[in-house]
């Protein structure tokens, strides 16, 4: 059997970097693939990334019209003819890391089922984890959805429906029977179970430079009230398979260069200094992001020695009260020595700043613009990202939002807007006007 799978999540949609050298690879969804092939299902791949005319399917008024009210209009068609040309295969997986990529496999998967009635869309990816019954429910032509880490359980779904064989025992799998949706019990996943990655699609390419992106941990320690993963377990790879992995990668792609996005890389210290010292024997560079109260001068010096050059830090603000409202413990004193010891070891820093979260004063702004000013020159840039309420994080659940209407497919994204635009200004105004650089 062949299966189609599409990514849809648009990385050249962020900014560009001059000084990030790669072009970001869809980790999920290339260790799904991995896990298919590993199970002799052949799999085709369709990567909206490479397609131009993307922006014609960014419009959320276009796809409620679609969507809810089958109107197609004849822009939108000429885009979705071209981008389905290629999809032979009965089943299609749509991998929807974020709502954008999520409303556009929406858009696609009616599209073709409308084309092809026997056509089977299957939905995975982090967007549609809390979601399934309503999706299933506002969209028949979604067939089904595996919930969570779900290749082992997608194999097992091809394998059953090329075989005819019954499907409900299927582990996180969203189905239907005699007009009613059911959602199976979600089964334990293990981390060092997970199939290494498969880019060989993107090896093809012609693309700039590759950074390997791999993980080593998923989930994290900390409990930051705005974080919509603060509340997954945290679950580490086993320091043997990350090496095995990254040796293979290595080697099968001849690149040395890794991404580890990790939602929090050094979330168990000793293990991290297992990991860091066999790191050191592979002769890598990578990336990484950590969150400042895990971090220590000596770990500083290990990253440095096992080829890490660059550390996104999850600061957020340098307001001790706002820090206590995110529930942050980080130390302000202590973070500024290790921003002197990266310096020191030639270690890129970057620092998310979180602008607008609920309870910012203009003291707390000036208080973070006054630390930041402190560091200029030590830090390569800021992150300024602008609150938004994401609904898995603690903190929607003690807050107001307005409702969406029913029938508008932005109730399935989990940010909810913030009327704080003024304050996200004001950070740019006052880092424009000290001349730090920020993004
Ligand atoms: C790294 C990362 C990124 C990277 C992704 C790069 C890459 N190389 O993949 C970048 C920086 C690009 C990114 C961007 C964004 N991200 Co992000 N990201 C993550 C992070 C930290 C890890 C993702 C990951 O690789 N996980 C590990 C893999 C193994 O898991 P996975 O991707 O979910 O895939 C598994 C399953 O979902 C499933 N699966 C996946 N696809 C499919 C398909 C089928 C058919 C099936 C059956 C199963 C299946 O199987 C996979 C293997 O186990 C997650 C948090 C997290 N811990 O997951 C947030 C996360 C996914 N991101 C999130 C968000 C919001 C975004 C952005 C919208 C942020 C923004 N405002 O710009 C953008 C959207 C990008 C886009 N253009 O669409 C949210 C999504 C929330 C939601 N419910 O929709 C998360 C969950 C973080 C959070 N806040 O909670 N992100
Ligand atoms: S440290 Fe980062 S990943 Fe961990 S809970 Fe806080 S924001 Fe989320």
């Amino acid at each position: 059997m062949r299966v189609h799978l599409v990514n849809a999540a648009v990385q050249y949609l962020l900014p560009r970097l001059e000084d990030f050298p790669c072009n970001v690879l869809p980790y999920g969804f290339c260790v799904v693939a991995a896990t298919l092939k590993k199970h002799d299902i052949n799999v085709d791949i369709l990567d909206l990334n490479y397609y131009d005319g993307m922006a014609q399917i960014e419009s959320v008024e276009e796809a409620n019209l679609f969507l809810y009210n089958d109107v197609l209009s004849p822009s939108l068609e000429r885009i979705l003819v071209r981008i389905t040309a290629d999809i032979q295969n009965t089943v299609v997986g749509f991998s929807c890391l974020g709502f954008d990529a999520l409303r556009r496999s929406l858009i696609l998967a009616k599209y073709i089922k409308e084309n092809n009635e026997k056509r089977i869309n299957v939905f995975g990816g982090a967007a549609i984890h809390s979601n399934a019954q309503e999706l299933m429910n506002d969209f028949p032509f979604v067939d089904y959805i595996i919930i969570k880490n779900g290749e082992h359980a997608f194999c097992e779904l091809i394998h059953c429906l090329a075989q005819k064989r019954g499907i409900t025992h299927i582990p996180n799998l969203a189905f239907r029977m005699d007009n009613r949706i059911i959602i199976n019990p979600l089964s334990p996943y293990d981390l060092d179970d997970q199939t290494c990655p498969d880019y060989s699609f993107y090896e093809t390419l012609d693309t700039d430079f590759f950074a390997l992106e791999y993980m080593t941990s998923q989930g994290c320690r900390n409990r930051c009230l705005f974080c919509g993963v603060s509340e997954n377990p945290l679950m580490t790879k086993r320091v043997s398979k990350v090496i095995k992995d990254v040796r293979t990668l290595k080697a099968r792609y001849r690149c040395n260069v890794f991404q580890y996005q990790d939602d929090n890389f050094i979330s168990d210290r000793d293990r991290t200094i297992h990991m860091l010292d066999e790191f050191k024997k592979l002769d890598i560079i990578f990336y990484t992001s950590i969150s400042p109260n895990l971090i220590d001068e000596d770990l500083v010096a290990r990253l440095a020695s096992a080829g890490c050059v660059e550390i996104v830090f999850g600061l957020q603000s340098a307001s001790k009260s706002l820090l206590r409202c995110m529930n942050k413990s980080i130390d302000l004193g202590h973070f500024e020595g290790i921003v002197n010891s990266c310096q020191k070891s030639g270690i890129r820093l970057i620092i998310d700043i979180l602008a607008g979260y609920p309870g910012e004063t203009r003291e707390s702004i000036h208080t973070t613009i006054e630390y930041v000013r402190r560091l200029q020159g030590k830090i390569a840039r800021i992150n300024l990202n602008r609150f938004i309420m994401d609904m898995n994080s603690p903190l929607s659940k003690t807050s107001d939002t307005n409702p969406i209407d029913s029938k508008d497919v932005r109730k399935f994204s989990p940010a909810r807007p913030v009327a704080n635009k003024h304050i996200y200004d004001l950070y740019k105004t006052l880092l424009d006007e000290h001349s730090v650089p920020y993004i």
